[in-house]
């Protein structure tokens, strides 16, 4: 699916998305999920083509012919597969939306979900010039997202944020870094604390809790984590090293609902406020993204923004689309609320496998 416009991080630019779906047939329902890999191994370690091979080599022969009570078990099936988040979250989700339109009853009910209404943010790539940076976030807040945040990397992130904030001193803002900084460059975020951010995500190494550790030391503002969390084990450790204080959940990185509400109950315990990242998702992982929250300590604006943001098209009916208040109302309909459009869906796929 090629993107409305690219979108640029500190890792590199997307024009489009190559996307993996999954659609489960679980006694006669069929569920659908989104496998939120990219096409380079440059934001995590898995690729399209690393959860594709991993989901038909050892995914499917440990969930052929299983016979299970709930999608809640789904992970456990899996444990023997270590890492591999992305492909092992893609099924579980299908399976999950499966379970959700055999009983017809909305995902996120299903899953405990209490917010009938989310607030949501942007994520605005890196621009060739500040004016245009300011131009697009002006439209985002005339469309009302409630948060906004850039991207930034060195060379694109003390005069970006602070023209910003001259332009819009009151708007909630925050940085995401994609693992860009090293420990020697504190002083440059250090200098970011001047325009009273609402966190810095990621600045350091993508599985280095340690720096992390070190560098909220140094700085008043909120570290969030995202990259670095990709276990419930290392999202425990980061809360009990300071490493963050704020945590972007992902269904996709953590593996699924299973791991992701663990990581959304143990930060409600520590009373770390979570929010739900995106991946430039198609509408099919774009619905699991609004499922996940309605979950009560979603509490902060995410990036799960309106379908038009990223797609000519989206692949479901209707479309996801934000009120002017900032916000998406959480579907009235079974599973994740909103149906993939299966031509739409063949016309733009490349490659399939059936797996039986
Ligand atoms: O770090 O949150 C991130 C997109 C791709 C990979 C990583 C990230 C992102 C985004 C975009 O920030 C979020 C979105 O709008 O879907
Ligand atoms: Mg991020």
């Amino acid at each position: 699916m090629k993107l409305v416009k690219p979108f640029e991080t500190s890792f590199g630019v997307a024009h489009e998305r190559r996307i993996l779906l999954v659609e489960a047939e679980v006694d006669g329902a069929t569920g659908w999920g989104e496998t939120v890999a990219g096409d380079t191994p440059f934001y995590a370690p898995e690729t399209v083509e690393t959860a594709w091979h991993v989901t038909r080599a050892f995914i499917w022969p440990m969930l052929k012919g299983r016979e299970f009570q709930s999608a809640a078990e789904v992970w456990g099936l899996l444990r023997r597969i270590r890492g591999h988040n992305m492909a092992k979250g893609g099924v579980e989700a299908a399976v999950w939306d499966a379970e959700a339109r055999l009983k017809g009853q909305p995902l996120w009910k299903l899953l405990g979900g209490v917010r009938e209404e989310i607030p949501c943010g942007v994520s605005v790539g890196i621009k060739p010039f500040v004016e245009e940076l300011i131009t697009t976030v002006g439209q985002e807040l005339e469309a009302g997202y409630q948060r906004i945040k850039i991207k930034i990397k060195p060379g694109w992130d003390v005069q970006p944020v602070a023209r910003l904030r001259e332009k819009y001193p009151r708007i909630r803002l925050m940085v995401d870094a994609n693992s860009a900084y090293r420990m020697d460059d504190w002083e440059t975020l250090k200098r970011l604390e001047a325009y009273y951010l609402m966190m810095i995500e990621q600045p350091l190494g993508w599985d280095d809790l340690y720096s992390h550790a070190e560098l909220q030391k140094k700085l008043e503002t909120p570290i969030c984590l995202d990259e670095c969390i990709h276990t419930e084990e290392q999202a425990r450790a980061a809360i009990e090293l300071g490493a963050c204080r704020i945590i972007n959940i992902k269904l996709g990185r953590v593996g699924g609902y299973t791991p992701a509400r663990r990581i959304h109950d143990l930060c409600q315990e520590r009373s770390v406020p979570v929010w739900c990242g995106g991946m430039l998702e198609s509408g099919i992982g774009r619905a699991h993204n609004i499922a996940l929250s309605t979950l009560a300590n979603f509490s902060l604006p995410g990036d799960v923004s309106a379908s038009r943001r990223y797609w000519e098209q989206d692949v479901i009916e209707p479309e996801v689309e934000v009120s002017r208040q900032g916000t998406i109302r959480a579907p009235a309909g079974p599973g994740i609320g909103f149906e993939p459009v299966r031509e739409r869906i063949e016309k733009l796929t490349v490659n399939r496998e059936v797996l039986e």
